[in-house]
């Protein structure tokens, strides 16, 4: 088979890479090891920033998102019974909207569909031969039986664990790391969310997240050691668990009646791989950086790499210019690093690290402190969650 552009992964990275190429006449196939339904049954991020939002829109796969996404204008901090809302409206004009990865993937299937174009389903990528030339070829297996993709440029969205990354050498290739010693427990439920607005809670025993997906699906974390699985918990052990830990009125007036869709533990790691680009290879969203899930950022680094690549493309195929793809791994490392930046100071504001002495926990409070008492701390925070410009 032959393309100009070989996606691997079919999250929401590849698919939208894709999309957004068949608009500007460039083709791709896109190679994803899992099936669609398997991809759709993954529960993950839940905030799309508006940046994200726009970007959707211009990709042609708005319209259900403008018809069912919540813009939240605010959002929650809270200290114990203490709480802070961050008026993200007023401090930075814009506000987020609340529409889950799962909807967003759909939307980009569906469209995929509606063009017919070609994204090639169980089909496992193990190597990718040639980055250094012009002339890259994916290897792929389905059903037991290898095949070749020829391409002029290959692109990496498989993921933390997909094989792109490790398809750089290592001695052209940077990475650092953070683990944090603890995951975060999550349910999705069919519940009413606990408040309108989302709430990160910090509190002894750890933090807790109150979010939703609509009116009627609620999604809630808890933090728990790294070590520990969704399998020893009951859903009443976590409602109790999470009751303790959110402010008290808003614990009173949860409902924890009604089904519990999904339960499971997602660890927690900031991590970024340099560059982004080797030869004719490039690397779009978790499989060049894992932010912690506290600032809401993962998928939205993903779009906001998919764009920058995406405007590159658009100029070598159509305009002949190679400046966007020369400058493509600086360009999205500057913007990842500022998010991956946000992550690691919420997270560690907001989680119980178990062998921090009394003083970190005194700069921890001091950091809840000052956003309570300024508007300038406030707007930091909210420009970052909301997301940086492009
Ligand atoms: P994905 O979604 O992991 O997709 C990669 C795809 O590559 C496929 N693949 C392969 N295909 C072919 N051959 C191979 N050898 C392959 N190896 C892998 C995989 O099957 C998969 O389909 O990466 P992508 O597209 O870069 O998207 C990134 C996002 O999924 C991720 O950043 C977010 O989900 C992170 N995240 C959140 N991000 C936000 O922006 N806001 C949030 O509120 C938020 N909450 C979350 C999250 C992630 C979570 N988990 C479970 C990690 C909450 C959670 C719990
Ligand atoms: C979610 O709803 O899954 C969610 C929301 C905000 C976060 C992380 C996850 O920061």
């Amino acid at each position: 088979m032959k393309t100009q552009i070989a996606i691997i992964g079919g999250g929401p990275a590849g698919l939208l890479l894709s999309q957004l190429l068949h608009q500007s006449g460039i083709d791709s196939i896109v190679l994803e090891r899992k099936s669609k339904d398997y991809v759709l049954g993954r529960i993950r991020a839940g905030v799309l920033e508006a940046g994200s939002v726009s970007v959707l829109k211009e990709a042609g796969v708005g319209d259900r998102l403008m018809a069912e996404g919540q813009p939240h204008e605010g959002v929650e901090l809270s200290w114990h019974n203490e709480r802070l809302r961050i008026d993200l409206e007023a401090l930075t004009g814009q506000v987020v909207t609340v529409y889950g990865q799962t909807e967003v993937t759909r939307d980009l299937y569906d469209a995929a569909e509606k063009r017919g174009s070609r994204i090639i389903e169980e089909a496992e990528v193990v190597r990718i031969e040639g980055v250094e030339t012009d002339a890259p070829i994916v290897v792929y297996k389905q059903n037991g039986a290898e095949h070749r993709v020829e391409a002029r440029f290959v692109v990496g969205c498989d993921g933390f664990h997909g094989p792109s990354r490790e398809a750089i050498p290592q001695d052209a290739q940077r990475s650092f790391e953070r683990t944090y010693p603890f995951g975060w427990l999550g349910i999705l439920s069919e519940t009413p969310p606990a408040t309108h607005e989302l709430i990160y809670a910090t509190h002894e025993r750890g933090f807790a997240l109150c979010s939703m997906r609509s009116d009627k699906i609620s999604r809630y974390y808890i933090q728990v050691p790294e070590t520990e699985k969704a399998a020893n918990w009951t859903p009443d052990q976590f409602w109790e668990e999470l009751k303790r830990r959110i402010p008290e009125d808003v614990a009173n007036g949860l409902v924890t009646e009604g089904k519990v869709l999904e339960m499971s533990v997602a660890p927690l790691r900031s991590f970024v791989s340099e560059p982004m680009r080797h030869g004719s290879l490039f690397l779009a969203g978790d499989a060049a950086h894992i932010v912690p899930p506290t600032g809401a950022k993962g998928l939205n680094l993903a779009i906001g790499d998919v764009h920058y690549l995406h405007q590159a493309l658009d100029l070598a195929f159509n305009h002949s210019k190679n400046d966007g793809i020369d400058s493509y791994s600086d360009t999205a490392l500057d913007r990842v690093w500022k998010a991956e930046r946000f992550s690691w100071s919420m997270t560690s504001m907001m989680h119980d690290f178990p062998q921090l002495g009394g003083f970190e926990k005194r700069m921890q409070k001091a950091e809840f402190d000052y956003l309570m008492h300024s508007e300038s701390a406030r707007r930091a925070l909210a420009e970052n969650y909301i997301g940086l410009p492009f």
